[in-house]
């Protein structure tokens, strides 16, 4: 059961589950197969970046609202809304509320944006499990969003897996593509994008970037149970897992990431309080009652 967290979001919908602390976020523009247009991945990012300071928040399924009510079609995500791209990226129209008109701030925003790497990498950087749960179409900027997450798990039935980002001369080259590569093999991924070929969620599973394919029917209960076993686990184990997996392909910021969790950590023992004592009350640190582990 889920309960909604608010009801403000236009182009989203976003619920907590009501048993397991998780959240469900959700595309929910399903006649143009949950296609995002700026104002979408504003109400994306706000949700998430929500959903990433929950402390009693520990996991987080991303989908797509559906079927469609004009055909019936299923989708996740198609990617950017091709009938707002405008010469530098994607626009702000009339019909989309999300752009604040009245705020300045906001207005200069309201050029056209790409800000969908930036939902890349709050999936990428928060300290929990994001799980794109796939019930129809993963297309193009859709497909790169499955890939950033922690886990897919896809409808046996109505997943497809299509990269077109070539076809419409728009191309991921990070999480998108590079990440595709360590996943699925880089002849894999290049044909991915190459050919343009749409794969089922059994063949993206074989492929190695769907975890599991799962009857339609019981996808999103599936995806709770998933949620609630990742749930149960040690929090600072995860959130230190999540970061380690990450921190091989993330340079320097993969470092910067992990050694902050680790600072967090290190600032939780008595050593570290005696730093800060010890400079609070003007004295030298007395840190030769401290083990030198090994
Ligand atoms: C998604 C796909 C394969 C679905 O095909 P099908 O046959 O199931 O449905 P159909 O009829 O094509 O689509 C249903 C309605 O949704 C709209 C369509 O225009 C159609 O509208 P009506 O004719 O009913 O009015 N629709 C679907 N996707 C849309 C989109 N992305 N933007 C606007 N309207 C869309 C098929 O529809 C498809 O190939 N869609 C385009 C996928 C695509 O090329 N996406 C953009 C890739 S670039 C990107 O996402 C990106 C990036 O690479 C980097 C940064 C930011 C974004």
């Amino acid at each position: 059961a889920w309960e909604p967290v608010t009801d403000e979001f236009d182009d989203i919908t976003y619920h907590r589950g009501v048993d397991v602390p998780v959240v469900r976020i959700a595309f929910d523009r399903p006649a143009v197969r949950n296609a995002f247009r700026p104002g979408t991945v504003d109400e994306l990012y706000a949700a998430l970046d929500h959903a990433r300071k929950q402390a009693d928040v520990g996991c987080v399924l991303l989908t797509g609202n559906g079927p469609s009510e004009k055909d019936g079609g299923w989708a996740f995500c198609s990617g950017g809304d091709q009938s707002v791209r405008g010469g530098s990226g994607y626009e702000y129209r009339d019909d989309d509320e999300a752009g604040e008109e009245d705020d300045p701030l906001v207005k200069e925003a309201r050029a056209g944006r790409l800000h969908v790497l930036e939902v890349q990498r709050l999936i990428r950087f928060m300290p929990k499990p994001v799980v794109a749960v796939v019930p129809g179409w993963a297309v193009g900027g859709g497909h790169s969003l499955h890939v950033v997450c922690d886990l897919t798990l896809a409808s046996e039935e109505h997943a497809k897996f299509l990269q077109t980002d070539p076809d419409v001369a728009s191309f991921d080259g990070g999480f998108g593509s590079a990440y595709l590569a360590k996943q699925i093999g880089q002849k894999k991924a290049r044909e991915v994008f190459f050919r343009g070929k749409t794969y089922s969620a059994e063949e993206a599973e074989d492929m190695g970037m769907v975890n599991e394919a799962i009857p339609h029917e019981e996808l999103e209960e599936v995806a709770l149970e998933w949620a609630d076993e990742m749930t149960k686990k040690s929090p600072t184990a995860m959130r230190m897992l999540k970061y380690a997996f990450n921190m091989t392909d993330d340079g320097m910021v993969g470092q910067q990431v992990f050694a902050g969790e680790a600072t967090r950590l290190a600032y939780m023992t008595d050593e570290a309080q005696e730093g800060r004592d010890a400079f609070l009350e003007k004295r030298e640190p007395e840190f030769r009652d401290y083990p030198w582990h090994y």
